[in-house]
């Protein structure tokens, strides 16, 4: 059975691969499973339809028969699990592979959120400058953590996996800071993200949407 999953009619990033459907499309490009898209207004996300998917009204989810998945964590997961290749044959070393998803996701992600929305919402602010310090800050402290353990290695723990899908989608958020670019071997973990062919088609499967909008 082919899944559906959901994604912006039209993206704010314009394509370039920041939102969390890139996530999910990665995912299912690597197991080679194909997929359809069901795309979502920002205005339709909020309403019943799409809050029976996800109750907090956003993308990604993901339809498969009976079943219907939100999280992107949750999402990713449950792919790796039913097809290989995202995941170690090796128990512990598939544990440690989702607890790398989980450090992407409640570790490293926190801080990069709250400096992006920090560029959204706090440019007119008097204490722009104070916070923006204080979230620089606690990313580097992540970015320093995450470089150090990453190390001179291609992927966080082994072979690619899920927790590498995760990871550098994490950080490509950053995408325009410069910050990423201050650990030399992170800019190249998150190239070699970017490389992987399965990358390739699920960024411009994603581009392709922005550009239809665009078109219309
Ligand atoms: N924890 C959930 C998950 O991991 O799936 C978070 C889901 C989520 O926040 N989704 C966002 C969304 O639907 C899209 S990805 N937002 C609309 C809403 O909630 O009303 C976040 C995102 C959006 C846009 C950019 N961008 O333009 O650069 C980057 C990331």
């Amino acid at each position: 059975m082919i899944p559906t999953i959901t994604a912006f009619e039209c993206s704010p990033d314009e394509g370039q691969g920041l939102a969390r459907d890139m996530r999910v499309r990665w995912a299912l490009e690597e197991v080679g499973r194909p997929y359809d898209v069901r795309l979502v207004s920002m205005k339709a996300l909020k309403e019943p339809e799409h809050r029976a998917r996800n109750p907090f009204g956003s993308i990604p989810t993901y339809e498969e028969g009976e079943l219907t998945l939100f999280e992107s964590g949750a999402i990713i997961l449950h792919i790796a699990e039913r097809h290989s290749g995202l995941f170690p044959k090796d128990a512990n070393a598939r544990a440690r592979a989702v607890t790398w998803m989980f450090a992407a996701l409640n570790t490293v992600e926190p801080p990069i959120v709250e400096w992006e929305m920090a560029q959204y919402f706090e440019q007119d602010k008097s204490w722009r400058d104070d916070h923006k310090e204080m979230i620089e800050t606690n990313v580097r402290n992540r970015l320093g953590d995450l470089s150090a353990r990453l190390g001179v290695s291609d992927w966080i723990d082994g072979d690619f996996s899920a927790a590498d899908i995760m990871m550098v989608l994490v950080l490509r958020r950053l995408e325009g800071s410069g910050i990423v670019e201050e650990y030399g071997n992170l800019a190249r973990y998150v190239a070699r993200g970017e490389a992987r062919p399965a990358y390739k088609r699920a960024f411009k499967a994603q581009l392709e949407v922005f550009k239809a909008a665009s078109a219309r």
